[in-house]
């Protein structure tokens, strides 16, 4: 993969032919971290949160951030200028674009989501087209402190966490349940939307995030895999995908906003 500088200062990358057929540019940035390794807790490694950008070494989030921020930086002459980018990241991963602690940061998918969309850059494509939903319940971090650095140290971070949750708690959103997902997709999820999905572990919303990617007209997830340990394009369906995990319950499907692009 190249290094961050390299991507950032040489936007004209040999994409597959697939990625300019699809003109979809979260697609385009998406396909070239194909190979990526998949590392855990790569945001975890300073004391004090500040904003870490690492394109060699991503999960499931962050390379659905690293994607989206570039697909929401402006580029002039063909490249895309570093602080402009940092910009852009910092608005998707720090509540309101403000890093203030690891709390700020938005580790719940809801509060990401909800961030995206009160900020104008994120549109919840499975609210305007399902009829099903999910009302959250979330206790996962509060209650699994040892599973989180940053809360496993501070009973403080933890009480911040618990009024996040609180917050969060209670909110209804809109999925589609994973028996009503065909292996073609539907018309209205589009190459390149972001798919997050849903889980039946008590406390969490979501546990994982991937890129939708359509080939030969069966709905695949671009996602960089904690099993395959890098990122790839399933073999299978997406709907298939759903099915073999007892866990999922469903996707929530969002879009990068088009007068963002
Ligand atoms: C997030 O987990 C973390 C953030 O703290 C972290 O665990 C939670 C609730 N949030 O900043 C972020 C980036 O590392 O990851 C993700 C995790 O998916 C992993 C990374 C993956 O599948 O690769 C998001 O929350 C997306 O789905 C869930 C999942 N967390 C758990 O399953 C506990």
């Amino acid at each position: 993969m190249k290094t961050l500088l390299g991507m950032l200062c040489t936007l004209v990358i040999a994409l597959p032919v697939s990625a300019q057929e699809t003109g979809n540019v979260i697609l385009k940035y998406g396909l070239n971290f194909l190979k990526t390794p998949y590392v855990a807790h790569t945001l975890e490694v300073n004391d004090e949160e500040k904003l870490v950008v690492n394109f060699d070494e991503v999960d499931c989030t962050t390379f659905v951030e690293y994607v989206l921020a570039l697909a929401l930086s402006p580029v002039k002459n063909e490249t895309i200028d570093k602080a402009d980018y940092a910009r852009s990241l910092q608005n998707i991963r720090y509540r309101n674009g403000k890093i203030d602690g690891y709390t700020s940061r938005l580790h719940y998918i809801a509060d990401w989501v909800n961030n995206g969309v009160r900020h104008g850059f994120i549109d919840d494509v499975a609210a305007a087209n399902s009829p099903d939903t999910l009302k959250l319940s979330l206790n996962f971090m509060s209650t699994h402190p040892k599973a989180y650095k940053h809360l496993e140290a501070s009973p403080e971070n933890i009480s911040k966490i618990e009024n996040i949750e609180k917050a969060l708690s209670g909110q209804v959103t809109h999925y589609i349940p994973k028996n009503k997902l065909p292996d073609n997709g539907f018309s209205w999820i589009k190459n390149g939307d972001i798919i997050a999905i849903t889980t039946n572990i008590p406390g969490l919303d979501v546990v994982h995030l991937g890129i939708a990617y359509y080939e030969k007209g069966i709905l695949k997830l671009l996602h960089a895999s904690s099993t395959q340990k890098m990122v790839v394009i399933t073999q299978r369906p997406l709907a298939q995908m759903l099915k073999n995990n007892k866990r999922f319950t469903g996707i929530r499907v969002l879009r990068m906003k088009e007068d963002k692009q």
